[in-house]
């Protein structure tokens, strides 16, 4: 009794100044919600990407480029078509109509294809094909997605999730001409349900982009709806390129349909906004450039390929 314990005052002086001693580093947390940027974009700067998009032409003269859009009912499909042509047009824009009610059917029902306004009389060298949503049991059958990137599908078709268009139809085009066939499929997901997109909904995708690998037809991914993944991407989408969990949503979407990161392209929509906004044109325009560019290695490649004589 009345000895100093020693290493008990030691611990006593541990407990009130744990930094005492040989400073350590502090361990990471687990998962941090910011990482290092990982895809350069240059925010607000969208002049050159403009230019590139207004100034594009197909080498080869007479082409259009036919880029359809295919992804689950209602996960921005129209809303994006819209957004393009806002951006282009410097306004709001609603030409494709977009549904706010539900998501349960697919709203856009016709094969309805959207020439982009340029100036005067003129328009842009692509054009969008909005067809009826995908779904792991209605919506557009996949039989049907195959014969639009055939061409075979004609304008103003109306989808029927019970059959598909047969051969003889009225809507059926026998013949297709090379423009009426999709140079690039788009993948239009909401970055907000990639989670819990079902194994059969998946199974049918990874189909159809097999029938259209076999047919070189260029793929790209865009991932909308980026505002509701989390608060952080809410208060401001430049952090899209910083936050782990969009990183995270993009590797799991990327591994399921087997798409490479660098053609994967998340975006957010004109939706709910009554003014433009430029850092939502730089994901769209960063998305537009690279569909672009897909679809022309496409015309290129169709232009290169050896015939026998
Ligand atoms: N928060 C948010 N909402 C969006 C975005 N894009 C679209 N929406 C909303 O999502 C809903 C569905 O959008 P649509 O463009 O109609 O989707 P769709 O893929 O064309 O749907 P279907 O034609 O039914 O297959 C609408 O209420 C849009 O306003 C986005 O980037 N962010
Ligand atoms: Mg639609």
């Amino acid at each position: 009794m009345g000895k100093t314990n020693f290493s008990h005052v030691c611990l006593h002086i541990y407990f009130i100044f744990p930094d005492m001693g040989q400073s350590q580093p502090k361990p990471e947390p687990p998962n941090p919600i910011f990482i290092k940027s990982w895809r350069e974009i240059k925010w607000g700067d969208n002049q050159a990407d403009l230019e590139f998009v207004k100034n594009y032409k197909p080498e080869f003269d007479d082409q259009t480029l036919r880029i359809l859009l295919l992804g689950p009912e209602g996960a921005g499909k129209s809303s994006f078509i819209n957004s393009v042509q806002s951006v282009l047009k410097d306004r709001i824009y609603s030409q494709a109509l977009a549904d706010s009610y539900s998501a349960a059917t697919s709203f856009t029902r016709e094969y309805i294809t959207y020439k982009v306004h340029k100036e005067g009389k003129s328009f842009y060298p692509f054009v969008f094909c909005d067809i009826m949503g995908l779904s792991y049991d209605e919506g557009i059958l996949e039989d049907d997605v195959k014969l639009a990137l055939r061409g075979h599908v004609k304008e103003g078709y109306k989808f029927k999730p019970e059959s598909h268009l047969p051969e003889g139809d009225e809507s059926y085009e026998q013949v297709p001409k090379p423009k009426h066939k999709a140079h690039v499929l788009v993948y239009v997901f909401s970055a907000d349900t990639v989670e819990c997109t079902r194994e059969e909904f998946l199974k049918k995708t990874r189909r159809i982009r097999l029938d259209a690998s076999s047919q070189n037809i260029a793929q790209i991914a865009i991932l909308t709806k980026i505002d509701n993944l989390c608060p952080e991407m809410k208060e401001d989408i430049k952090n899209v390129y910083i936050l782990r969990t969009m990183k995270e949503t993009m590797e799991k979407f990327s591994g399921e349909l087997g798409i490479p990161m660098n053609c994967i392209f998340p975006v957010k929509n004109y939706h709910e906004e009554i003014n433009m906004n430029e850092d939502i044109n730089s994901l769209i325009l960063s998305a537009l450039k690279h569909i672009i560019q897909r679809g022309d290695d496409y015309f290129t490649f169709l232009h290169s390929r050896y015939e026998p004589s």
